[in-house]
């Protein structure tokens, strides 16, 4: 449920005009399905809006951006609204400066910075997504088809198609309503899901040789290095799906992607899945401990270190948690 003050606090953004919304860089389903959503909206209402996002909207989700691949700043504006921001950083380098003059942040994450004047947060939620649908609900905004397919598109992407365990009863009912307006759902799914490009999928087989297991293997690790994502000619925006792989080897209960960017960087993506008789394994903690964050189940971080060395770090601190909570203290 929202809050009052959640309510308000949308409600005064809605009386505002000349309007930015910035969208998170590395743009996913759910920031641009969301954004464009709300961007719709606001035009609809007569107020002067643009979105912007720091990198190119990949080719893969372009539909979700009605075919725009650059989302540049049109007009200097006077509310800047971000959508599925967790933190400053993720504002991407184009629009860093917007950071320290956000107005409001919608967001589900719960490592939420409050970077913004408000935060309208809802952290239990699947998605900014299924927020935006229960904000346009509270402020009346009259749902209609091209709204109800951006907000189905970023709540499907960010629950997984309905499979992660962030999808709650309220995700189906939102999802159900939306359904309603008759877009073609299965072939969103196929395209946000099921569809990638052959040098995508070879990339992916080269990473399944790369699993290393520990833990008696409910820990699972794969590692891309950037030679490999040259020599293939994969796009830096078409590597969303290798943080499945871990999901998909059995009984894994920790999964860690490791990945080299073309300057160096190592990115690191942290996954966990409930599976008895082992707790909730909280990968956000693992990836503060680096300066990332996230959630309880998925979690990112930064390195800048050989692959060797990111890889050392990161099984040490997800063993250690892995310790911490499972192993026998008496052992
Ligand atoms: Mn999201």
């Amino acid at each position: 449920m929202l809050t009052e003050n959640q309510i308000s606090d949308f409600s005064e953004l809605l009386g505002k005009d000349n309007i930015c919304i910035v969208l998170h860089k590395s743009p996913d389903g759910d920031t641009i399905g969301s954004s464009f959503a709300l961007l719709y909206a606001l035009k609809r209402m007569g107020k002067n809006a643009q979105a912007v996002c720091s990198d190119e909207i990949p080719d893969q989700f372009m539909f979700i951006s009605d075919g725009k691949k650059n989302l540049d700043m049109l007009f200097e504006p006077d509310t800047v609204v971000s959508v599925d921001v967790a933190s400053e950083s993720l504002f991407g380098e184009k629009f860093s400066y917007l950071a320290d003059r956000v107005d409001y942040s919608i967001d589900h994450h719960f490592s939420n910075t409050f970077y913004a004047k408000k935060t309208i947060l809802y952290d239990s939620i699947s998605s900014a997504g299924e927020l935006m649908f229960e904000l346009f609900k509270s402020a009346d905004i009259e749902i209609d088809r091209y709204i109800a397919e951006k907000l189905y598109t970023a709540i499907s992407f960010d629950s997984g198609c309905f499979r992660y365990s962030n999808t709650s009863p309220d995700t189906h009912l939102a999802a159900a309503e939306l359904l309603k307006f008759g877009f073609d759902s299965s072939s969103i799914n196929v395209k946000l899901f099921d569809s990638v490009s052959l040098a995508q999928l070879k990339l992916e087989s080269e990473a399944l040789n790369s699993v290393k297991q520990y833990k008696n293997n409910k820990i699972s690790m794969v590692t891309v290095r950037y030679s490999q994502i040259e020599r293939l000619g994969v796009n830096e925006n078409e590597l969303g799906g290798l943080t499945a792989i871990t999901r998909r080897i059995a009984g894994t209960v920790v999964g860690i992607t490791v990945r080299e960017k073309s300057d160096g960087e190592i990115k690191i993506s942290l996954r966990s899945q409930q599976e008895a008789p082992f707790p909730d394994f909280d990968v956000s903690k693992v990836a503060g401990k680096f300066g990332g964050g996230g959630h309880v189940r998925a979690a990112g971080l930064s390195m800048k270190c050989s692959v060797k060395e990111a890889e050392k770090r990161i099984i040490e601190a997800v063993s250690e948690e892995w310790e911490r909570l499972y192993d026998n203290p008496c052992k």
